[in-house]
């Protein structure tokens, strides 16, 4: 997908939309326009005005609004295509077996406790953050967009570091979709 996004230097939805094509994993160049030009080549080009304005293969969308909503159009069929093709591949490179998955969440209260016991003695948490946090707290914080094993790492001193470090962290999987339970949280 070939992706060019017309914009002025400063402009907000010209921002918005560059986040979601980032989002997205859409590749894009961007086009910048000199005010006041970009108001001729804005209407020649998109027929109206005003940045931001889109071309995506050829196709021309104008209007951050319009722009994000035929992204969610074009992106959502594309990512389930993806995850069809993509699951069983990640899922032998990762080892990701049944039996892994079930040694994997009998371990993890055990591995939170113990990431909870080093904050509580300082090997972790401490400020500035150490290599073993940068290592730790993005582990926990990935753990943390699963919901079947979010309860496990809900208001452990784990949760807390992992949110003070990486506050922002992509991804959301809905609680139900592994295929065994999790352990109740102690
Ligand atoms: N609601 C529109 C607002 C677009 C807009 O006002 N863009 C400004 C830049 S922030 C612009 O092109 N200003 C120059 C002009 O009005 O000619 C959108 O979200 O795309």
């Amino acid at each position: 997908m070939e992706a060019r996004l017309y914009v002025v230097h400063g402009s907000h939805p010209c921002a918005t939309v560059a986040r979601a094509l980032e989002l997205k994993g859409v590749p894009y160049r961007t086009v910048e326009l000199p005010p006041p030009l970009h108001a001729a080549i804005q209407r020649a080009r998109f027929g109206a005005r005003t940045v931001p304005g889109l071309r995506l293969d050829g196709e021309r969308v104008q209007g951050s609004r319009a722009i994000l909503r035929r992204l969610d159009e074009l992106h959502r069929p594309l990512a389930v295509l993806a995850a069809r093709s993509m699951a069983p591949v990640q899922r032998r490179l990762n080892r990701a077996t049944d039996n892994a998955l079930a040694a994997d969440l009998r371990d993890l209260p055990a591995h939170i406790d113990l990431v909870d016991a080093w904050i509580a003695d300082g090997v972790l948490g401490g400020e500035p953050p150490n290599a073993a946090d940068l290592q730790i707290a993005p582990s926990v914080r990935l753990l943390m967009t699963i919901g079947d094993v979010r309860p496990l790492v809900a208001g452990r001193r784990a949760e807390e570091l992992a949110l003070r470090l990486f506050p922002d962290w992509p991804g959301d999987a809905p609680a139900g979709i592994l295929p065994l339970r999790a352990p109740a949280p102690a």
